[in-house]
């Protein structure tokens, strides 16, 4: 099935979000770029630091060769997330959480945006730069509440710790892991956002779900291994697609409450109603219940206000707009 390629909300997008129980998020580097967060790929460059690629210095084989050396170049990063606010993509996916039967988010970042959004249960597939962890015991710390020493010593035993993250060559935390393999072959519609989805095996998340049935959406302004098999693409950066989408789904929501509770609307709820959809939905449409024939003209009004196409209809349905 050939690929399509959105630079807004297509219809059947917004008909799988709207029918949709189950929604699985697989986010990376790129959600966080507008948030003044450097991505790893992309361009055709690679980070580097101090001369070493990022997947050298952040390898299994860097902390056992040179512990202090990785604490540095965390730190280094942590010192650039310090600054950085989450953009309107994290607040848009926090928004969805409660939108949807079964909502999960997982995440390959590291830098702790999507819950800082106030997304709750993130998966975190590559741990957390503000955790420390044991080498010896295990046990975490926040590191904004230790004080110095680097590499830090462990409070309950002494051996050094390690910034809580999974780097390359070393496994992921296998609760998570099992969590979000799960949930991605369980969901209806997978979005996959601001990966260059070559990082294995969190790139085979997308993957496994579509296997499963799942409608398969990127949002990435290139395109990506993934994109061949995706069933729609949305070519824009996430701070811009991600809104418009979460948009188009809480007036699904909207849309749905209408259906039951405004019966008794006045004609200018319903219009003011009509008006936001319009402008917001991109696209979207919104069929609002109501007894007053006074309602239909003034959506009618709306839409043609907006050049819309409008469509009044007889019996309980006051007006329906429809993007032209
Ligand atoms: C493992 C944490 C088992 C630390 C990271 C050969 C073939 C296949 C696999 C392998 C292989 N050789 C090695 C492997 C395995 C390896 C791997 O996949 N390597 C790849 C690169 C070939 N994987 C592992 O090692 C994993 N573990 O396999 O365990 C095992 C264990 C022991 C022995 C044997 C096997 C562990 C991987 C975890 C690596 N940890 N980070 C740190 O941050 O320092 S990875 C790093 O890349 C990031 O953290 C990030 O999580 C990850 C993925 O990157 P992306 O998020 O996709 O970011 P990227 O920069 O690449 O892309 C940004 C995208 O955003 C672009 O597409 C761009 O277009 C887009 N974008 C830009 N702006 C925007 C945007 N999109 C939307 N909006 C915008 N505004
Ligand atoms: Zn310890």
């Amino acid at each position: 099935m050939p690929v399509k390629q959105e630079q807004n909300i297509d219809a059947e997008l917004r008909e799988r979000l709207r029918s949709a129980r189950g929604v699985f998020v697989l986010t990376g580097a790129g959600v966080s770029a507008e948030s003044g967060v450097p991505t790893f790929r992309g361009g055709g460059n690679t980070a580097v630091w101090k001369g070493l690629p990022f997947d050298v210095i952040s390898s299994a084989g860097m902390v056992a060769r040179d512990l202090p050396a990785v604490w540095e170049w965390f730190d280094y990063r942590r010192g650039v997330l310090r600054h950085c606010q989450p953009n309107p993509a994290h607040a848009a996916l926090a928004r969805w959480q409660d939108r949807f039967e079964r909502f999960t988010l997982a995440t390959q970042n590291i830098d702790g945006l999507h819950a800082a959004a106030g997304s709750r249960g993130v998966l975190e597939l590559h741990g957390n730069v503000w955790r420390a962890r044991c080498v010896a015991c295990g046990g975490r710390e926040d590191i904004r509440e230790m004080n110095g020493g680097r590499p830090p010593a462990c409070r309950a035993c002494g051996e050094w710790m390690r910034p809580d993250v999974v780097l390359f060559g070393e496994m992921l935390p296998v609760d998570v892991w099992e969590e979000a393999a799960g949930r991605a072959c369980a969901c209806d519609v997978c979005l996959v956002v601001g990966t260059s989805a070559i990082v294995y095996p969190a790139a085979g998340l997308p993957v496994a779900a579509r296997r499963a049935g799942a409608y398969l959406v990127e949002v990435n302004p290139e395109p990506t291994p993934l994109s061949e098999i995706c069933d729609a693409t949305i070519r824009r950066r996430a701070g811009e697609a991600l809104p418009r989408l979460a948009i188009a789904a809480v007036l699904m929501g909207f849309n749905r409450n209408l259906l039951v509770q405004m019966q008794q609307a006045t004609p200018a709820t319903l219009g003011l109603a009509g008006t936001l959809a319009v402008l917001l939905c991109y696209g979207g449409h919104l069929r609002v219940v109501g007894e007053s024939s006074a309602a239909r003209l003034r959506m009618g009004a709306v839409g043609s206000l907006f050049g819309l196409a409008s469509t009044p209809q007889p019996g309980t349905c006051a007006g329906s707009i429809l993007w032209a």
